[in-house]
This record gives C-alpha cells, structure tokens and sequence, in this order.
C-alpha cells in the first residue's frame, strides 16, 4: 500500500538513563531492526518547559516533578520513526511502563530495573496514539 494511511509517525526518546548507559545506539538498532525508518534524531538538553509541556497529561500527579527533573539531568535522544502502525510497534518494543515487570525481549525488560527512586526510570519514552505523536512531534521539531 501506497496511501497515505499506511505511513505513520511516533516520538521516540531515549531517556537521560538510557543515553547515561549507553542504550542510545541500541534502542535505534531495535527500531532499525523492526523495519521502522528513522526520520529525525537528535541528541539534545530539553529545558523544563518543553518536557512539563510534553508531559502535560501528566499534570499534578505525584511523580511530575521528579520525573521533569530526571528528564532534565542530561541529553535525550529524540526520534522521530515512521513505519505502518509504528506508535503500537514502538511500545510493543518498549514494553511495559513497569521496567521490573516489562517482559524480558522488550527495551525496558531487557535493560530496565527498578532503583526505589521517586521517578520509576525505564529508559525510553514511546507515544500512546497517533494523537499523542502528533502533538509531540510538534514539540520536539517544530520543522518537521
Ligand atoms: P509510559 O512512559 O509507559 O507511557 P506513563 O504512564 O505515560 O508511562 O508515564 C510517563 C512516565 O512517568 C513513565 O515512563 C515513568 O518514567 C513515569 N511514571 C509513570 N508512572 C509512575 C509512577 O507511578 N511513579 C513514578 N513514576 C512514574
Ligand atoms: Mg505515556
């Protein structure tokens, strides 16, 4: 198929715990690997106001602040990939938020554990629905 239908796009981001340990290259192999194509990505310092903006359905629960705070303690690789059904394919290869219970296979099975800390660290960032990535991709690049 040809139609525009088939061609969609999710927000990827691979976490500053992920980049910390060195799973950068590794998550773009796994979305490489799937058969997704890599449209954008970027290694950058997101400032406080985009990510309270990307985490905004996440308003006035406990775990904003900590959670805005370790998404700003080092760089996060953003990407943008493309693919037919790639928001459900990406967090099917991210697996569960839960990076204890995540099935081993997954990203965050795989390389992901819990810490006791006030942020529950899992490594990557996937969009929910193709509203999500919508909106997301037009937060972190504008120009795309
Ligand atoms: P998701 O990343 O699997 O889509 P969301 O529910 O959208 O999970 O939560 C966003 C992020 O917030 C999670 O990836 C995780 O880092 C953190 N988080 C979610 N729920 C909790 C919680 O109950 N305690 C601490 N951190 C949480
Ligand atoms: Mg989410």
């Amino acid at each position: 198929m040809t139609d525009a239908s088939s061609t969609q796009r999710t927000l990827v981001l691979v976490k500053p715990d992920g980049v910390r340990r060195g799973l950068a290259g590794e998550v773009l192999r796994r979305i490489e690997a799937k058969g997704y194509t890599l449209v954008a990505v970027e290694l950058r310092r997101a400032d406080e106001a985009l990510l309270v903006e990307h985490y905004a359905e996440h308003a006035g629960k406990p775990f904003v602040g900590p959670l805005v705070e370790m998404m700003a303690s080092g760089p996060v690789l953003a990407v943008v990939a493309e693919g037919h059904r790639v928001v459900e394919g990406f967090r099917s290869l991210a697996g569960a938020t839960d990076p204890t219970l995540a099935v081993p296979g997954t990203i965050r099975g795989d390389f992901g554990r819990a810490w006791g800390r006030p942020v529950i660290e899992n490594l990557v960032h996937g969009s929910d629905s193709p509203e999500s990535a919508a909106r997301e991709i037009a937060l972190w690049f504008p120009g795309l």
